[in-house]
């Protein structure tokens, strides 16, 4: 099959900055969920000044969506004066009856770490807390209790940019015991790789969509596959050796920056399709749909 498994909706992009009501510079990496009968992307907005913040955007079919002009406003304290310079790539779970978003929080310096808020209704938001130590670009948490406690996917920035963690908390707030996420290293993601949109439970363990990056003339980023054993999840008990998506298309291959699709939101339907939101070239959000039982096995061939 010469086919990715990932299939593009075939008016890409969805959604661009000439969508969002005000100067922006670039709209994508879009978290997601289904709430009720609607469908909430949450995407990372580049303003006018080039600062990143989060919006809500909304769709009754998943495809057109409508964004907010106002950004999801927390209480600025004093810390979030320093580390709220830039939001940016959440994750949405719904855990517990509440939906959580991890996101990047950075400073004007660049320092990076992962941020935390919760919501109920999408419309008045809490801030959780910073849950990382400085140096964290890439986290999701588990939609559910592993072992009693809360699991999430993160990947430190400590130089070993190639090696993902599974942590534990038991309050949200407080992590540990970390375990490197055992995945074999491909050419396409030899250079890095982090986590995708939170995981998805299936019966044949968790799913999960994450990126992995080759250097080529700059970063390649493309979208891969694996299934983790549903109780111990940094055991990859399925990898799907291919990418399954890459950059081909012009969206993808031009933009802020080249040669690349990057996803932290997807969304399951009720048939088995998996509706995976993702960024291309950080310019714009697109759409590609793939089957969770095809997924699966590939992760299993
Ligand atoms: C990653 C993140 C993503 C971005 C990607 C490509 O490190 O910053 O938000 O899409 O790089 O630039």
């Amino acid at each position: 099959m010469n086919k990715e498994l990932l299939t593009r909706y075939a008016n890409n992009p969805i959604l661009t900055a000439l969508d969002v009501p005000f100067l922006c510079n670039a709209v994508y990496n879009p978290g997601a969920v289904k709430f009720g009968n609607r469908y909430i992307m949450i995407p990372r907005v580049e303003d006018g000044r080039r600062d990143n913040r989060l919006h809500v955007a909304e769709s009754g079919d998943g495809i057109h969506f409508t964004i907010r002009p106002e950004p999801i406003m927390l209480p600025l304290d004093s810390e979030a004066q320093i580390w709220e310079k830039h939001m940016y790539d959440p994750r949405v779970t719904f855990l517990e009856g509440v939906y959580y978003i991890a996101y990047c929080a950075q400073t004007m310096e660049e320092t990076v770490r992962i941020g935390l808020m919760k919501t109920v209704d999408f419309e008045s938001f809490e801030r959780v807390g910073l849950i990382t130590p400085p140096w964290n670009r890439n986290c999701a948490l588990f939609p559910e209790r592993i072992g009693g406690l809360y699991a999430r996917f993160e990947r430190p920035m400590n130089g070993a940019d190639a090696v993902n963690f599974i942590s534990y908390s038991p309050d949200l707030l407080h992590w540990g015991q970390a375990k490197a996420v055992e995945l074999k290293t491909e050419t396409w993601l030899r250079n890095k790789w982090g986590v995708g949109p939170s995981p998805i439970k299936t019966d044949e363990g968790w799913l999960v969509i994450f990126h992995g990056v080759w250097w080529a003339i700059g970063p390649v980023y493309r979208l891969g596959v694996m299934l983790l054993d549903l109780e111990q999840p940094h055991k990859v008990i399925g990898q799907c050796p291919e990418f399954i998506l890459t950059p081909r298309e012009p969206y993808e291959r031009i933009g802020e920056v080249n040669n690349c699709v990057f996803s932290n939101g997807a969304i399951v339907e009720p048939d088995g399709q998996l509706k995976v939101y993702y960024g291309a070239a950080d310019t714009c959000i697109c759409l590609a749909t793939g089957n969770l039982v095809e997924l699966i096995a590939a992760c299993k061939q």
